[in-house]
């Protein structure tokens, strides 16, 4: 999807607002990405342009890996680059996640790289209910029973299988690779199918699933403030204003004006202000997660906000109080991403997401994906930690969303045991496995649920100080930090290592 695809109202609701999306190999347009233009997009774009068009092939998939009884079938999608394999070579497999499999990655990225110099076949396999790849006939809560990590490794493990089989690669050593939520199911299928995958490559991966995750806003401000000390102050203070603003109807029109707001802000209940207070959080989240990294590339125009300029904003006397530079932070993210007006309305958020067609504009992803956080990961991006900026967005707020996206009542949905349940599948943190790297950017807030130190000589952590999330898996560039190119460096080294072992 292109950049018009901002220009579509509807579709931005859900993209600004859905709350948590990670995504690299997924590349959905939500939370996290919501808005951006991230590197891989721009990728995307110049590849559309330019590159030789990645062709779909499908593969048969089962809807139920864990019934036996059930043998309904669906097709789902992946790519192929072949370029470089030499016979007896590896096999790298990415992991698609929670947005549309980005065909991009097939023609650019630091693994293509590693496979060059290792004579490596590349497949991308595209997350089941993401992008093309429908396993049902809609999204309703019934049929997102399908959609859970654990079968979506095993769709990993089948297509592992069949392929090797069916191709000659049985003796094929097979590195699985993912960014963010699928650098997460990278490290697991070598868990979970240590005779299928000899190694994986675990950028970026929230292993430890958490309801709450206050964490990430702490990191939001660690990075700020590492920009300028006072930045974060001067954001707590703007939000501190807001809140008290909110407090009082009389200033909903000027409000609902200096936010450029699509309706007059009306707040009916608790929902709709931390609702509003969250979308506008968010465009300080969206570039410290993506920061440096979504600049332009080859010519494609990315977005050139990083937190320098917003810092920028808040520090510039010019435009008046906190609250108005705050107010001009949200106007230059409309403005950037050539959008009239932002609506904020919960009740519009949540009619796009409980849409339950493949038409819908939650089914971009955000659906699906607020589905697994309800159901296995929680990841709720709150403000629940007195130690960062903003306000107003607590657990509460999130968890609500579940039972009123789904329709699902608390007796039917325990966030809390199913995340719980989730980590006593994989592990968390104390996941026992071997041959799988983690890098972790220090500015990424997820890395506050990733691998920071090494595990055991067999689970090492890359940390790589200063860049955002994700930021090894993009093609090297001459101004890359040189952490950044001894991250990538010493991620070959580990692979070459482990090929041979
Ligand atoms: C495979 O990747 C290489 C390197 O980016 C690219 O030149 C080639 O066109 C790609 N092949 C396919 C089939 O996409
Ligand atoms: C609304 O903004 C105007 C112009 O900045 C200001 O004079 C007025 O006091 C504001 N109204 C309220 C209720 O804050
Ligand atoms: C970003 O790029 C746009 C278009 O080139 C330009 O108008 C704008 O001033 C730039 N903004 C910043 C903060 O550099
Ligand atoms: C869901 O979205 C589709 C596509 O935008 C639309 O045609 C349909 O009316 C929506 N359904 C509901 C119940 O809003
Ligand atoms: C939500 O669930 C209730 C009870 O299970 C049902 O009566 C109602 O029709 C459902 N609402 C929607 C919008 O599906
Ligand atoms: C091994 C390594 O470099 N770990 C780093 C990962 O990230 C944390 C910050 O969260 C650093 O403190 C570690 O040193």
């Amino acid at each position: 999807m292109a950049m018009l695809t901002f220009a579509s109202l509807s579709l931005f609701r859900s993209v600004l607002l859905v709350v948590l999306c990670l995504c690299c190999t997924g590349d959905a347009r939500f939370k996290g990405f919501r808005r951006f233009v991230d590197r891989s997009e721009a990728i995307q774009q110049h590849t559309a342009r330019t590159g030789p068009k990645v062709e779909d092939h499908w593969f048969t998939q089962r809807l139920d890996h864990f019934n036996g009884a059930d043998s309904r079938v669906w097709k789902q999608r992946y790519f192929i680059n072949d370029t470089f394999y030499r016979p007896g070579g590896p096999v790298f497999l990415m992991i698609g996640g929670e947005g549309p499999a980005n065909p991009a990655w097939m023609q650019y990225g630091s693994w293509l790289t590693y496979a060059e110099k290792l004579g490596a076949l590349c497949f991308l396999l595209e997350h089941r209910f993401y992008g093309n790849s429908h396993p049902t006939e809609d999204l309703s809560t019934a049929n997102l029973h399908f959609l859970s990590s654990r079968q979506a490794l095993a769709d990993l493990a089948h297509f592992r299988s069949v392929v090797a089989a069916t191709q000659g690669l049985t003796n094929s050593r097979w590195v699985a690779f993912g960014g963010s939520y699928p650098g997460s199911l990278a490290a697991w299928l070598r868990l979970k199918y240590p005779h299928l995958v000899h190694a994986a490559i675990a950028t970026s991966a929230p292993i430890h699933a958490t309801v709450n995750f206050p964490e990430y806003l702490e990191v939001v401000r660690r990075s700020l403030a590492s920009h300028s000390p006072e930045c974060p102050l001067l954001v707590k203070q703007a939000t501190d204003t807001l809140s008290q603003k909110l407090k009082d109807p009389l200033t909903y029109s000027n409000i609902t004006k200096d936010f450029q707001l699509c309706s007059p802000l009306q707040l009916d209940s608790l929902m709709d202000s931390a609702h509003f207070l969250e979308s506008l959080a968010g465009n300080f989240m969206d570039v410290v997660q993506y920061n440096e990294d979504n600049r332009a590339f080859e010519g494609v125009v990315g977005t050139n906000i990083t937190m320098k300029v917003l810092c920028g904003v808040m520090a510039d006397a010019s435009l008046g109080g906190v609250y108005e530079r705050y107010a001009a932070v949200a106007r230059l993210m409309l403005h950037t991403f050539s959008l009239r007006c932002l609506d904020a309305r919960y009740a519009s958020y949540l009619q796009d997401m409980a849409n339950t067609s493949w038409s819908g504009a939650g089914a971009a992803g955000g659906r699906q994906w607020v589905y697994q956080t309800c159901t296995e990961f929680g990841f709720y991006q709150s403000t629940d930690s007195p130690n960062q900026p903003f306000t107003g967005f607590p657990l509460p707020y999130h968890l609500k969303q579940c039972y009123d996206i789904f329709n699902m009542s608390a007796a039917e949905l325990d966030v809390e045991a199913a995340v719980k349940d989730t980590n006593e599948y994989y592990g968390g943190y104390g996941l026992r496995t071997s041959r799988v790297v983690f890098p972790n950017g220090s500015i990424d807030p997820w890395h506050a649920l990733s691998v920071t130190l090494d595990l055991s000589e067999q689970l090492p952590a890359i940390f790589i100080k200063g860049t955002a999330h994700c930021a090894n898996m993009y093609p090297a560039r001459a101004e890359d930090l040189p952490q950044l190119a001894l991250a990538r460096d010493h991620v070959f080294l580990l692979l070459q290592q482990w090929l041979k072992e």
